[in-house]
């Protein structure tokens, strides 16, 4: 799929869930965006934190045994990550012109 088809086509998703290229296989609790960059180097986290329960990442595994190891990001709720079995079939974001990191990075206001 080109460039310009994969933002047409997210611009008309309103809803779903969808990977933003951070996992943390390598290494259990240790989150590395596709860049190689770990989420520590890049500062910013936007996990659901729960108030009574365990907040994301929970590395939760009753739908996979092997935990929960990449991050999606709910549109609907906008910033909010969860980590989530890399199974799941889920659609990549693009990552928008112009920018040298992640979308969700880059529009937050800090
Ligand atoms: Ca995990
Ligand atoms: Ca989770």
């Amino acid at each position: 799929m080109t460039k310009e088809g994969c933002e047409n086509k997210s611009a008309s998703l309103t809803k779903e869930f969808y990977w933003i290229g951070l996992n943390d296989l390598e290494t259990e609790g240790r989150w590395v965006w596709v860049n190689n960059q770990t989420l520590n180097e890049t500062g910013v986290q936007f996990w659901y934190k729960r108030e009574s329960e365990q907040s994301e990442p929970d590395n939760w595994k009753e739908e996979d045994p092997s935990g929960e190891n990449c991050a999606c990001v709910d549109l609907k709720i906008s910033h909010i990550w969860y980590d989530v079995s890399c199974k799941r079939n889920i659609k990549f974001i693009c990552e928008k012109k112009n920018k040298h990191t992640f979308p969700f990075l880059d529009d937050k206001e800090l």
